[in-house]
């Protein structure tokens, strides 16, 4: 089966064809599978025109805006669903940028997950302000110091998963949204025991269209890390699968 990639969007309109593109520039067999929560810049309707014209374009629709962890998830039942492996996902902002997901691939006969990571040697960012930059040391810090990650760049969204471990993971049970989600799928991939690397990149604050996180989002993150570390206490070394309502 062909490897298939994950993006959530919400307007991005001015992003989402000229990257599935070059998705297929670097890698012809992509299967893409782009979760959008019903734009109202017509991201959907553009998904649809390209659909018709390439099948390996599948959209998914959703009524509102849902958030981004359940779109992730969204599309990863249906990957499942559909055999792809292994099953990326990505942001349709251009940080996550096509060219790098060769290598990712390539990792994925030393790993079960692939990140690619700001914080690895040789990556990192461009264009991001000093308190982006700032913000995303401080959350990756503290999620690694407290859930005990060894990964450095926690709460990347470019990753590639073996469908083993997303089979593994009980996707209902997660409910954190955000950067959370992030965390949190990586925090119980890690609690499983699979291969985890990272490949490096360099992350570019996007050019076209705006940022939907929201400093809401952030706090929610970080009580999600405090839920997680909190039952790892009470559970123990037994594989944590319940988590937050966060
Ligand atoms: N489907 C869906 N996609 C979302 C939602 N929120 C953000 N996204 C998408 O998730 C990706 C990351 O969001 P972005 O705004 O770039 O976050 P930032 O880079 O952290 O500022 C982009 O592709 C967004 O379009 C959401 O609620 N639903
Ligand atoms: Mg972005």
């Amino acid at each position: 089966m062909p490897p298939a990639v994950i993006i959530p969007t919400y307007n991005e309109s001015e992003n989402i064809a000229l990257l599935i593109s070059e998705l297929h520039q670097f890698v012809p067999e992509l299967v893409v599978m782009v979760v959008d929560d019903n734009s109202p810049d017509g991201t959907g309707k553009l998904l649809d025109s390209l659909a018709a014209r390439d099948a390996r374009v599948f959209p998914l629709h959703r009524p509102a805006k849902l958030g981004l962890g359940t779109a992730h998830i969204a599309g990863i039942k249906q990957a499942l669903a559909r055999g792809y492996e292994p099953i990326l996902t990505m942001d349709a902002d251009f940080s996550h940028a096509p060219r790098f997901v060769p290598a990712m691939l390539r990792e994925m006969q030393k790993y079960d997950l692939v990140i690619g990571s700001r914080y690895a040697p040789g990556g990192g960012t461009l264009n991001c302000t000093a308190a982006r930059r700032a913000l995303s040391r401080g959350a990756n810090l503290f999620a690694r110091t407290v859930l005990g990650l060894n990964a450095t760049d926690t709460t990347a969204g470019f990753r590639a998963y073996r469908r083993a471990v997303l089979e593994s993971i009980a996707l209902d049970n997660i409910k954190s949204n955000g950067y959370s989600f992030l965390i949190e799928m990586l925090y119980q991939c890690q609690e499983q025991g699979w291969r985890i690397g990272e490949t490096p990149i360099l992350f570019e604050n996007r050019q076209r269209g705006t940022s939907k996180i929201s400093r809401q989002e952030i706090f929610k993150a970080l009580g999600t890390v405090m839920h997680l570390r909190f039952e790892k206490g009470r559970l123990g070394s037994r594989v944590v699968r319940s988590t937050s309502q966060l």
